[in-house]
C-alpha cells in the first residue's frame, strides 16, 4: 500500500474491453445458450457490470495492492468473475454455469465462489459498511500488535449510487467517525439509475457534504479527459450539460449522436455551431459517453492522488450500460441483449464467433504482453488465502459459583473469571456493544481490559475522583470496543471482527451484547455475518417477559424462532450457569474450528436457584440441544419440556405433579435450534442407509409413543411444540403469543401461562380424557 505503480493505459483499456465483453458474454450465455431445466428466466444484469468494468479494471490491474479488500457491488458480480477468470483464478466451466448449480455465484459470496472473495455482497448497503468495520479491526490488530504495518491494507467499496439510500451506510459512517476511522475507499457508480428508473436529482449534491462532515476526502470524476477538455473549450456548452437533469441526461446517452446534436442546436444555437460541426453523430455519443468512471487516465490519476489514509468517497459518473445497446435506458436494469444485440456487439469489440470465452480474444499481437504483464502483476496479489482456523488452546470455562445466578450476571462472571485467569483465549476476545455493554453485564470485563482506542481517551470521572462502579477510559490496549445505539453496526462489527482470521490471518473470539428483542433491528447485517461464515458469540440478554417491569417495549417473544430459521447461527439458551458455562466453551470452540458456526446465547436477568448436579452427564446433552433433569420412568405417558428462565415453575410444577404422574419426566430444552436440525439431518440421513436416531428422537423415545408433552418457554410457543412431531406424541404448549407489559413475575406468569397453574392445566388437558 502507499506506493503507486506505473501502468500502462492502452493496455488498461484492452482489460476494461474485455471486462465489458466477458461480463456480457457470460450472462448472455447463461441466458441464451445453456440448457434451461426449468424454463425460468436465469437473468443477471449486463448493465449494471458495464457501468464498472473501467473502475474494476483501473482498481484491479492498477490500484489495489496485495491486502487490500473489496466489496464488490452485487449485480457486478461478473465482472468480478471476469476478473478472475484472466487471471486465471476462475474456470470457464464456473462462467458456463453463471448461475447454475455450483457455477458461479449471482453475486460475489466468501463461502461459495471459488474465487477469493474478501467480503460477499447482495443484500445492498451491507458490503459497503463491512469494509468499515474491517478497516477498525485492522487498526485494532495492529494496536494489538497483531497485525504487521507492511501487512495492512485498503478496504475499497464499489457502490452502486442508489444503493446510498440504506440507512445502514450512514449509521456506519457516524460510527467511523467517531472512531476516525481510515484507509477507506467508497467508489460510487454514479449511474444516475437504480433498478425501477432514474435517479432523483436532489440528494446527490448532499452526499459530498455528508461525507465531508464525516471527515472523508470527497473526490469527484464527472468528466473522461476527453469530455472535459471539449467542455473548457465551450463554457455555455459545459453548463447546459451539467444542468442536465439525470433523466434527461440518461435520455440522451440511450438515443445517442443525433438526439445530442438536436437538442444542442435547439437550446444553444449558434454559439456551439463549431463545436457540431467538428463532431459527427458518432463522435458526439462517444464525447459524451467519456465520463470520468469510464476514462481509464482519469481513474488511473484520482487513484493515485489518494494514497495517504484518509478516507476518501470517489463519485465517478458512469453510464449504466456503457457501450451496449441499452445504455442510458431506464429499464435496462435486468435488460438483456437479445442474440441479434449480442452478435452486433461481437462483432463491434472484435470478437470472432466460436472464440467468445478466449479471455484474450480481439487484442492485438503488439498489445498483448503488455496486457499479460498487467495480468501478471495482479494475478500475485489476488490469490486466494487459507482460512486461518485451529490455532488457539479454548481453556475449561468453569461455571461461577453461587446457588442462586442469573444467567446474564454468570455471563458476566465467567469472563471476569476468564480476564483474571488471562491467557491466548482471554486475549484474542473483543467485546462490542451498541451502547448497552454495562446493561449487560460486560461491564467488569470491561473494568478489566479497558476500551479500546488508537488515541488514549482518559476518564473524566475517574480523574476528578468521582465514585463509579464502571471505568470508561480507552487506549490502544483495550478489547472492548464501543458502539453507539445502532445494531446494524453491532452485527457489521461482529462480521469484520468475526472474519478476522480470514482477513488478516488473526483469530479473533468476538463477542457483541444485545438487548434480545432489538436482535429484529439487525437482522439482515446478523445474516448477512452469518452468510459470510464471520464467527463469532452473539449474547442477547435480558430476554422474554421474564423481563418483567421493563415491559413490551423490550420483552422478546420471536427470537428463538428466528434462530431456528437462521443457518449459520446456533441458539442455546440455558437456565443455569453451569450450562451457560459449558455453552460459552462450545461456542469459543465453534469460533475456531473450520466447521464451526457463530452462536447466539439467549439470557435472562432472572436470578434462579442453581440445581444440585450428581454427576457431568448431563453436559453432553446439554450442548446438544437438551437433556433429562428429572429423567422419566421408562415409557412414561408424559414429560414436560421447558427451556431458560422459566425452568424454576417447571421444577415446581415437576415437584407436585409427578407423585400424583408416576415416572413424568422433565426434560431441559437447551437448543431448540440444535434439536430441530439434528432431526432433519437424521432423517436425510436414513435415506442413505445410516440408521442412527438423532438426539431429541433418543431423549423422547424414552417415553411412550402415546405421551403427552407440556411444553414451556418464555418464548413463542412454536420454539417448541414442534417436538410433538418427531414422535407423533401430543403437545400442550405454554409461551408467550401476545405482546407483553410490565408487572411482576408472578403476575405476568399468571397472564400469559407460565405458571404452576397452566402447567397443572396443560398436563391435565393431556391426560385426563376430555
Ligand atoms: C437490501 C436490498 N434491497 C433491494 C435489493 C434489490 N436491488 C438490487 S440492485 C438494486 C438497485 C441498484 O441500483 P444501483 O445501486 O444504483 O446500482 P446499479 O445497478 O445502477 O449500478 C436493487 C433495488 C437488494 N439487492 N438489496
Ligand atoms: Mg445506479
Amino acid at each position: 500500500m502507499l506506493k503507486t505503480v506505473t501502468t500502462d493505459i492502452a493496455a488498461l483499456k484492452l482489460l476494461d474491453e474485455r471486462l465489458r465483453w466477458l461480463s456480457a458474454w457470460t450472462i448472455h450465455h447463461a441466458n441464451h445458450l445453456r440448457d434451461s431445466a426449468d424454463g425460468l428466466k436465469v437473468g443477471g444484469h449486463q448493465a449494471s457490470c458495464a457501468s464498472m468494468t473501467a473502475i474494476m479494471a483501473a482498481l484491479y490491474f492498477h490500484a489495489l495492492g496485495e491486502h487490500d479488500r473489496v466489496a464488490v457491488k452485487p449485480h457486478a458480480g461478473p465482472v468480478l468473475h471476469v476478473i478472475h477468470y484472466l487471471l486465471g483464478s476462475q474456470t470457464r466451466e464456473a462462467l458456463e454455469n453463471f448461475r447454475g448449480f455450483g457455477g458461479a455465484q449471482s453475486y460475489p459470496s466468501r463461502t461459495k465462489d471459488q474465487i477469493p472473495v474478501d467480503f460477499s455482497t447482495g443484500s445492498v448497503g451491507l458490503g459497503v459498511a463491512v469494509t468499515l468495520f474491517a478497516s477498525l479491526i485492522q487498526d485494532y490488530l495492529t494496536a494489538h500488535g497483531r497485525l504487521d504495518e507492511q501487512a495492512r491494507g485498503r478496504f475499497v467499496a464499489l457502490i452502486g449510487d442508489a444503493e446510498l439510500d440504506e440507512g445502514n451506510i450512514y449509521e456506519a459512517l457516524i460510527e467511523g467517525a467517531k472512531h476516525d476511522v481510515r484507509n477507506l475507499w467508497w467508489i460510487i457508480d454514479y449511474n444516475r439509475q437504480s433498478l425501477d428508473a432514474t435517479s432523483a436529482d436532489r440528494m446527490f449534491e448532499r452526499f459530498d457534504e455528508i461525507f465531508q462532515s464525516c471527515g472523508w476526502r470527497v473526490v469527484e470524476l464527472r468528466y473522461g479527459k476527453r469530455l472535459k477538455a471539449a467542455l473548457n473549450k465551450y463554457l455555455k456548452l459545459k453548463a447546459w450539460f451539467e444542468a442536465l437533469p439525470n433523466a434527461e441526461l440518461s435520455a440522451l446517452h440511450y438515443q445517442g449522436g443525433a438526439a445530442w446534436r438536436t437538442r444542442i442546436a435547439a437550446e444553444l444555437g449558434k454559439s456551439v455551431a463549431a463545436f457540431l460541426k467538428d463532431h459527427d453523430d458518432a463522435a458526439l455519443a462517444a464525447l459524451f459517453t467519456d465520463l470520468g468512471g469510464h476514462c481509464l487516465e482519469s481513474l488511473v490519476e484520482a487513484f493515485d492522488a489518494a494514497q495517504d489514509d484518509v478516507p476518501t468517497l470517489f463519485i465517478a459518473w458512469t453510464i449504466k450500460g456503457y457501450g451496449l445497446p441499452f445504455a442510458g435506458h431506464k429499464d435496462n436494469h435486468a435488460g438483456l441483449m437479445n442474440p441479434t444485440q449480442l452478435a452486433a456487439l461481437r462483432e463491434a469489440m472484435g470478437v470472432r464467433e466460436g472464440h467468445e470465452w478466449e479471455p484474450l480474444e480481439s487484442v492485438g499481437d503488439n498489445a498483448r504482453p503488455g496486457v499479460e504483464s498487467l495480468i501478471e502483476r495482479s494475478r500475485i496479489l489476488r490469490e486466494k488465502r487459507a482460512r486461518a482456523f485451529g490455532g488457539v488452546t479454548i481453556p475449561a470455562l468453569p461455571a461461577p459459583a453461587g446457588d442462586e445466578q442469573s444467567t446474564q450476571a454468570a455471563f458476566g462472571r465467567i469472563l471476569l473469571d476468564l480476564s483474571k485467569a488471562g491467557g491466548d483465549l482471554a486475549d484474542r476476545i473483543v467485546t462490542t456493544s451498541p451502547d448497552v455493554t454495562v446493561s449487560t453485564n460486560l461491564g467488569a470485563w470491561v473494568n478489566q481490559r479497558g476500551l479500546f482506542r488508537r488515541d488514549a481517551i482518559g476518564d473524566v470521572f475517574v480523574k476528578e475522583k468521582i465514585a463509579s462502579a464502571q471505568k470508561w477510559s480507552s487506549d490502544k490496549k483495550g478489547q472492548h470496543i464501543e458502539l453507539g445505539i445502532a445494531e446494524n453496526n453491532l452485527f457489521l462489527m461482529l462480521a469484520a471482527a468475526g472474519l478476522a482470521g480470514d482477513l488478516f490471518d488473526t483469530r479473533l473470539f468476538p463477542i457483541g451484547t444485545l438487548y434480545d428483542p432489538f436482535i429484529a433491528r439487525g437482522l439482515d447485517a446478523l445474516n448477512y455475518a452469518c452468510y459470510q461464515d464471520a464467527r463469532f458469540l452473539l449474547v442477547a440478554t435480558p430476554s422474554g417477559i421474564t423481563l418483567g417491569a421493563e415491559g413490551g417495549a423490550h420483552q422478546s417473544i420471536n427470537p428463538p424462532l428466528i434462530a431456528l430459521g437462521q443457518p449459520g447461527l446456533r441458539h442455546y439458551e440455558p437456565a443455569f450457569a453451569d450450562e451457560l458455562a459449558a455453552m460459552m466453551q462450545e461456542a469459543f470452540r465453534l469460533i475456531d474450528d473450520p466447521a464451526g458456526e457463530s452462536t447466539y446465547l439467549r439470557l435472562s436477568t432472572r436470578t434462579v436457584a442453581q440445581v444440585e448436579r450428581p454427576d457431568d452427564n448431563w453436559r453432553e446433552g446439554a450442548l446438544q440441544g437438551a437433556y433429562w433433569l428429572r429423567p422419566p420412568a421408562p415409557g412414561a405417558e408424559a414429560a414436560m419440556v421447558a427451556m431458560g428462565a422459566v425452568m424454576p415453575e417447571a421444577l415446581a410444577a415437576w415437584d407436585e405433579l409427578s407423585p400424583d404422574i408416576p415416572g413424568l419426566g422433565l426434560l431441559s430444552i437447551t437448543s431448540p435450534d440444535l434439536l430441530h436440525r439434528g432431526w432433519t439431518a437424521a432423517q436425510a440421513a436414513r435415506w442413505g442407509g445410516e440408521r442412527k436416531p438423532s438426539h431429541v428422537e433418543q431423549l423422547l423415545s424414552d417415553l411412550a409413543p402415546s405421551a403427552g408433552l407440556v411444553t414451556l418457554a418464555d418464548a413463542a410457543p412454536a420454539s417448541l411444540s414442534w417436538l410433538g412431531g418427531v414422535l407423533g406424541q401430543r403437545v400442550a404448549s405454554l409461551g408467550v403469543e401476545r405482546f407483553g407489559q410490565t408487572g411482576s413475575l408472578p403476575d405476568l406468569y399468571a397472564a400469559y401461562r407460565l405458571d404452576g397453574t397452566a402447567i397443572t392445566e396443560a398436563v391435565a388437558e393431556l391426560l385426563l380424557p376430555a
